[in-house]
């Protein structure tokens, strides 16, 4: 029996909206430690995005080593393993390994290749205790793959896609020679980054893979061998092909469309070489984020009318005040519309994340305007300022302009005929 922590996308410094997360992730660590000595799993995954960015602050990096130091003195027999995301900085992640060898830790940033140059798939395997001192389980620990990482494949109809798919092969390969060598019986689980066909994605956070196509990869690319594949890139958890392939999510909401993920990290069981049950443990939520209204949009004055009647915890220290996100409706240019709302938070024990401008629906009964009609070059000297700015705004906004922005079209065009070309400095 082999128990093991699936875990994925912490992006450790992540910055949102100009805020900083660490106190979410300090508490996201504590609580995985706390977690780790209480079902005491003979290893865990974590899945790439370790960090937010190729260049983590000194913070969020001490974070992770401070993190994966005290986990192996709680547990020396714990063994992590830990691959790079396409948040990461695949070489600098591994630069530590010498270090981290010593404490049980792998850490694989980059595909292995031998002095020719040719990839060393049988070093991407690693042998797995259980508690009993016997090898399980046999893990694979592929990184984020980028087109230079992969083996070249002959006659490959989408040659980075294919390749992917041999990478996984060439490495399951490995497993399953090494398995029937020396470990027969053990369970061969495989860690990925990527994007599977039809998975559910997050707004804003998890950074597409924009490199073609990568949003096609099928599950077959994982061989039938695989017991188990732990994902990370996607930061809602989902499963694949009868749970054989997982996503375990984001520990913390890493933008407001992740706002109602359970997030969670996945105790994963083998028994004699067989996926058993695979187990979510909820992670508690530090920090809510909140959504003002709850769905749709509202006017501005409608907006800070709510505002008035909500009532907020008090005393609650200002790392922990929740995320706040309006989505109002987009009834115009509006300079004051910021200000307005944080002078309506001011004093209260909540951050303004971002304020998102919704398009008003249009009403169908008093749409028989329709849309500007497109205009000839000779038109042009024949138009309205003033009526093309007025159906302007009707079409964008389902408003006419505010009269102060009527005046300044007005004085605009007015000095536009008084004002000559050779009035000089003086008019400047
Ligand atoms: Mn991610």
């Amino acid at each position: 029996m082999l128990h093991l922590f699936h875990t994925a996308d912490w992006h450790l410094g992540q910055s949102f909206h100009e805020f900083d997360r660490d106190f979410e992730h300090a508490r996201f660590l504590d609580w995985l430690l706390a977690a780790l000595v209480e079902h005491r799993p003979d290893a865990l995954l974590l899945a790439g995005d370790v960090f937010d960015t190729v260049n983590p602050s000194a913070q969020a990096q001490r974070r992770f080593y401070g993190f994966l130091h005290q986990a192996h003195n709680a547990l020396p027999h714990l063994q992590i393993i830990i691959t790079a995301g396409n948040h990461d900085a695949a070489a600098r992640l591994e630069a530590p390994s010498v270090l981290l060898e010593g404490l049980n830790i792998t850490v694989v940033g980059t595909v292995p290749r031998d002095t020719a140059g040719l990839i060393d798939a049988a070093r991407l395997v690693i042998p797995l205790k259980s508690a009993s001192g016997r090898v399980e389980a046999l893990a694979l620990a592929v990184p984020f793959l980028r087109p230079a990482d992969v083996p070249p494949v002959p006659e490959a109809a989408d040659p980075y896609l294919d390749g992917i798919k041999e990478l996984y092969r060439l490495a399951t390969t490995a497993a399953v020679a090494l398995r029937d060598e020396r470990y027969p019986g053990a369970a061969i689980v495989a860690l990925g980054h990527c994007h599977l066909a039809g998975g559910e994605e997050s707004r804003d956070s998890e950074r597409r893979l924009i490199i073609g196509g990568t949003e096609s990869l099928t599950p077959d690319t994982f061989p039938a061998e695989l017991a188990y594949v732990a994902l990370g890139h996607l930061h809602k958890p989902q499963s694949i092909d009868g749970g054989r392939i997982r996503y375990c999510g984001s520990p913390i909401p890493l933008s407001f469309s992740e706002k109602n993920y359970a997030h969670r990290v996945l105790r994963v069981t083998f028994d004699g070489g067989q996926l058993g049950a695979v187990e979510p443990i909820a992670i508690p939520t530090t920090v809510s984020l909140l959504r003002i209204p709850a769905r749709g949009a509202l006017s501005l004055a409608e907006a800070l009318e709510q505002l008035t009647r909500m009532v907020f915890a008090a005393e609650v220290p200002v790392e922990q005040h929740p995320f706040v996100e309006f989505h109002l409706w987009d009834d115009g240019p509006d300079p004051t519309r910021r200000h307005r709302i944080e002078t309506a938070l001011a004093g209260k024990p909540v951050r303004l994340a971002s304020i998102k401008l919704e398009p008003i629906p249009r009403d169908t009964a008093a749409g028989e305007a329709g849309p500007v009609a497109p205009v000839t070059l000779a038109d042009l000297g024949s138009l309205d300022p003033e009526a093309l700015l007025h159906a302007t705004f009707v079409e964008k906004y389902q408003n006419p302009p505010a009269p102060a922005l009527l005046a300044a079209l007005r004085e605009i065009l007015l000095a536009d005929t008084t004002v000559q070309p050779a009035a000089g400095p003086a008019a400047q």
